[in-house]
């Protein structure tokens, strides 16, 4: 499954204490304080990279921490500090910090943002020194790297919407397509929430199945639409396991334009999906059929490999 938002606490590394030492060396009995400063943590930075799986990886693990600075040491040695840490997220990811509410979204690929300033290192006891304390005992430990928790959350606009009746084999397709992993089963409305997938640069919104009086809240309710409101394209999928495919069109198309007559002008594309529990003859009959209403679909079978490199070039040559 694509996922599409996230909370992750970052913190920058916490920068190094600073050293107390004394000089020692032969013949010079009371050397002056030398103990030098800890190196500063690293900071945490975002940058946009163009893979919208990305944010995975942070579901898997949400803390993201920088190193910490080296403690300072004797000599007036400054201890090093730590390396900045950069993550990835994807292009169109919108970041909100949880304490301020501020947002910042990331749109290329060549801007980066601080998510968690680090600590910076302390004092060691060599910059303690003054005229009427000659050997200094203090220090500063290192202070704490900045904390903050955020949420990133992927703007996605899908270029290309499958609709249909629960069970039409959407779910499926969009398996098929794209590395979604979304759930299937031969059951209407097993999917209960929109799924994603990309193949290529295109990226595929699979939404619950439609049934008829949608538009007046029945089934899961026509609410998913706002997920295809903005695609290019819309595929409608009929599934060859059905008793009526042109009337299962047909509750589908008025559902949509009940909801959002914009929707009478967008194009769309008409699959005829699991063509492969009909043998030939069944189906050219059942294309005879979508010709006469001036209709043009195209058999689809997850099980047939070239359905689907076909399927996706037409698709590729509608979005543009
Ligand atoms: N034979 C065959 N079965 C298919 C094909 N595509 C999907 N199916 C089966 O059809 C059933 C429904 O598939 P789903 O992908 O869950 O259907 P859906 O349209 O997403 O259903 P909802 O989420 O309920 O709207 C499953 O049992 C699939 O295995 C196909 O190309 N051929
Ligand atoms: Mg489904």
């Amino acid at each position: 499954m694509l996922i599409d938002n996230v909370k992750v606490t970052v913190e920058g590394g916490r920068g190094g204490n600073g050293c107390v030492s004394f000089h020692r060396e032969k013949f010079v009995p009371k050397g002056g304080p030398d103990g030098g400063n800890g190196g500063n943590g690293g900071s945490v930075y975002v940058i946009g990279q163009n893979n919208i799986y990305l944010l995975k990886k942070f579901r898997e693990q949400p803390l993201v921490k920088a190193e910490s600075g080296q403690p300072g040491a004797k000599n007036k040695k400054h201890g090093a500090n730590a390396p900045d840490l950069i993550i990835k997220v994807p292009l169109g990811t919108r970041i909100t910090n949880l304490w301020d509410n501020s947002q910042v979204e990331i749109l290329d690929e060549s801007s980066r943002f601080l998510l968690a300033k680090g600590g910076k290192g302390g004092f060691g006891n060599w910059e303690f020194r003054s005229p009427t304390n000659q050997t200094p005992r203090q220090f500063e430990p290192g202070r704490p790297g900045q904390n903050t928790k955020y949420l990133f959350e992927l703007q996605l606009i899908a270029d290309i919407g499958l609709i249909g009746l629960p069970n039409a084999g959407k779910s499926t397709l969009l398996n098929a397509l794209t590395q979604a992993q979304a759930k299937t089963a031969d059951y209407p409305f097993t999917t209960l929430e929109p799924n994603l997938g990309a193949f290529d640069d295109y990226i595929i919104a699979d939404i619950p199945g439609l049934i008829e009086g949608a538009h007046f809240g029945k089934g899961l309710g026509i609410r998913f639409l706002r997920h295809v409101e903005r695609t290019k394209l819309l595929v409608h999928c009929l599934s060859c396991e059905s008793e009526n495919l042109i009337k299962d069109y047909q509750i589908i198309r008025q559902e949509l334009i009940a909801y959002n007559p914009k929707f009478v002008d967008r194009p769309e594309l008409l699959i005829l999906t699991k063509a492969d529990v009909l043998d030939k003859k069944t189906q050219t009959k059942l294309i005879n059929q979508f010709i006469k209403q001036n209709l043009k679909p195209l058999f689809v079978s997850v099980l047939l490999e070239e359905s689907l490199e076909e399927l996706k070039a037409v698709m590729k040559k509608m979005v543009g």
